[in-house]
């Protein structure tokens, strides 16, 4: 198949997802066309055979304050679509990828008709995508999709919940790893790389936004660090690092955290690691903690969203909810007490994680592909 797929490129789940999916499909046989305003993060660099990135660039003119990027974006996806003869643009994450999609449909319509699919990734349903000043495009753009998936059953009951979405048939299909990148560490060369021999190595991985609830990674590690040796390892940037930074100082725990920033290709310090924390406030799947589990790293998590999905409680990891931070805490000092226990939970945390391993899922979004194409 001839596929396009629209994503965000910044550090994030949804452009991750979008972006390893290219490469999948590019591994099948297919063809694959990523268009977007920058190369994506798990793309840069990197060649690919049978990928394509094609980069949107609006032209700036004085009367804009700011350049309609939508437009821009809708007219490279058309003309994409025309050149390489695409059969459908696969948008990541709703806003404003599934309503450009709808555009560039439209105006290739006199020469065929180009399938939309949608996938759902999180805030562009639970949180942006109800604001008023969203909502009625994001409700259209869905309705007006060839077919639409969600990344979680979760998400699946929020579209319907939250939007009506008349004609739906919202998908689930999860997210993946490729078992290939997301392994157990085998030796111990990535955690020397991270902290003392004696210490246990937390970690945290996002593009810090409130939700990831950063100051409360930084308390259960204080918690922990009161009981035993560790380092915090917080990787990632964006708009809550500041506030991190200072919650560290804050609580005089500097010598033991470190922030490497964003981190491409996270998998090492994953590997590296003893425990994974995410007590987000919402979270509509968590790639970054199947991620972790790929890599033989329970998690501690927040019971929100989808991460009761990925995350089974007291066998992979261990859930609480929001804001729990001294239950959460005491969950990370029992485990990293107790050898025996740690031991079942990475080995059970690493077999969960290959029930969501590319060779299942991709088959699911190459079937849809099919029958979308075949409407
Ligand atoms: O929806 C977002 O907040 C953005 C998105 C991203 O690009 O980071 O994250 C969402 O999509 C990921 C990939 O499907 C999921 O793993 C994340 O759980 C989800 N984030 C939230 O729901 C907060």
């Amino acid at each position: 198949m001839r596929i396009g797929i629209t994503c965000y490129p910044t550090y994030g789940g949804s452009g991750a997802v979008a972006t390893e999916l290219g490469l999948e499909l590019a591994r099948r046989g297919h063809d694959v066309h990523i268009i977007s305003y920058a190369s994506p993060f798990r793309l840069r660099g990197g060649f690919a055979e049978r990928v394509t990135f094609h980069e949107v660039v609006p032209a700036d003119y004085p009367l804009f304050e700011h350049s309609p990027y939508e437009l821009a974006l809708a007219v490279k996806q058309h003309e994409v679509a025309l050149r390489e003869g695409l059969e459908l643009m696969h948008a990541h994450y709703a806003i404003p990828h599934a309503a450009t999609a709808w555009l560039a449909k439209q105006m290739l319509l006199a020469q065929r008709d180009l399938k939309v699919v949608t996938t759902l990734h999180g805030t562009d349903i639970t949180l942006v995508g109800q604001d008023p000043s969203y909502f009625t495009i994001t409700k259209f753009s869905i309705e007006r999709s060839d077919a639409v998936t969600a990344v979680s059953e979760f998400l699946k009951e929020e579209t319907y919940r939250a939007f009506g979405c008349i004609g739906c048939d919202v998908q689930v299909i999860p997210n993946f790893i490729s078992p290939a990148d997301f392994f157990p560490a085998t030796d111990g060369t990535c955690r020397r790389a991270l902290a003392p021999a004696d210490h246990k190595i937390l970690i945290h991985v996002s593009n810090f936004r409130p939700v990831k609830r950063l100051a409360d990674v930084v308390r259960i590690f204080a918690t922990v660090r009161r009981e035993l040796p560790a380092t915090l390892v917080l990787a990632g940037d964006g708009p809550d690092r500041d506030f991190a930074e200072q919650e560290v100082d804050r609580l005089g725990l500097r010598a033991d955290v470190r922030f490497p920033g964003k981190v491409d290709r996270v998998a090492d310090l994953l590997r590296g690691s003893d425990l994974f924390l995410l007590p987000s406030q919402t979270e509509s799947f968590g790639l970054s903690a199947l991620e972790a589990m790929g890599c033989g790293v329970p998690v501690l998590a927040t019971r929100v969203g989808g991460l009761p999905e990925v995350v089974v409680d007291g066998e992979t990891g261990y859930l609480a909810p929001v804001g729990a931070v001294d239950e959460l805490a005491e969950r990370a000092v029992a485990v990293l007490k107790d050898a025996t226990l740690h031991a079942r939970l990475r080995r059970a945390a690493a077999a969960r994680a290959l029930e969501f391993s590319a060779e299942r899922v991709v088959p699911r979004y190459e079937a849809l592909y099919q029958d979308v194409l075949r409407d």
